[in-house]
């Protein structure tokens, strides 16, 4: 199997999941891991394209099975590799609603807001000001509704830890850079330092990143950041 990523929270949920498959027992140590690199567009060069017409990290290339949007590469593994992270019959319906609510609610929101928030430098400040306000204030929205599922169980669908924490712990534990406060909310807290405690989880976001800046980045790699999410953001800009 291939796995075209990069160093961002999608590229981070699938190296999450096949770190947290190793540690289920799953032998997959010969996933060959390729670093796509966003800010010099290699995500538009035609052999991406023809295993991901979407031009957007992470793709999985399983022989002839292209998987592309990473909530469905979460699915193709934990179909494929059965193991409590994709439970099967009517749990797997607990699961299932909260990864397409990742999908759907906080990754696109997120997103958003940290584009806004960190990225978008060929926007003037005063017509950031709404996309900011409305990202943010729904950003929170579903920070809380998080909280009320947390506040119930340790993990986002239940008492076992799923792929739905999988799809939501990247976002998630990027809130300081993406200024979505986390702080009102304890369940998630303790729920971000939980997830993080896992040792596949651990293995999962060093893919990509020096292993001293796993928590803490540098000033040179915020920049570097910066940068490459103004090029991805704003299209046009040249330097
Ligand atoms: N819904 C997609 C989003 C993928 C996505 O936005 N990937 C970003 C990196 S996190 C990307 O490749 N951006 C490059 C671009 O927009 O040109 C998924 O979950 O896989």
């Amino acid at each position: 199997m291939k796995l075209w990523t990069a160093a961002t929270p999608n590229g981070w949920k699938v190296s999450i999941m096949i770190e947290e498959l190793i540690e289920a027992g799953v032998a997959l140590d010969d996933v060959q891991v390729r670093s796509i690199n966003l800010a010099k567009g290699e995500q538009f060069s035609d052999e991406f394209l023809g295993h991901n017409p979407n031009a957007k990290i992470p793709v999985l290339i399983d022989g002839n099975q292209s998987v592309m949007e990473s909530c469905a590469i979460l699915q193709y593994l934990g179909e494929k590799f059965p193991t409590p992270l994709l439970p099967e019959g009517p749990e797997r319906w607990q699961v299932m609603p909260w990864v397409y609510w990742q999908a759907a609610n906080v990754g696109p929101v997120f997103g958003n807001k940290l584009s806004y928030t960190r990225y978008m430098d060929n926007v003037a400040d005063a017509a950031k000001a709404h996309p900011l306000e409305r990202f943010g204030t729904e950003a929170l929205r579903l920070v809380k509704v998080l909280e009320g599922q947390l506040n119930q169980h340790p993990w986002v669908a239940g008492d076992t830890f799923t792929i739905a924490d999988i799809a939501l712990y990247p976002w998630l534990r990027g809130w300081k850079w993406s200024k979505v406060d986390i702080t009102k909310t304890p369940a998630v807290v303790d729920w971000v330092t939980r997830v993080r405690a896992r040792p596949g989880v651990a293995r999962g976001i060093a893919y990509g990143v020096p292993a001293d800046e796993i928590d803490q980045w540098s000033d040179e790699r915020k920049a570097q950041y910066r940068n490459s999410g103004a090029k991805i953001a704003n299209p046009l800009k040249t330097s």
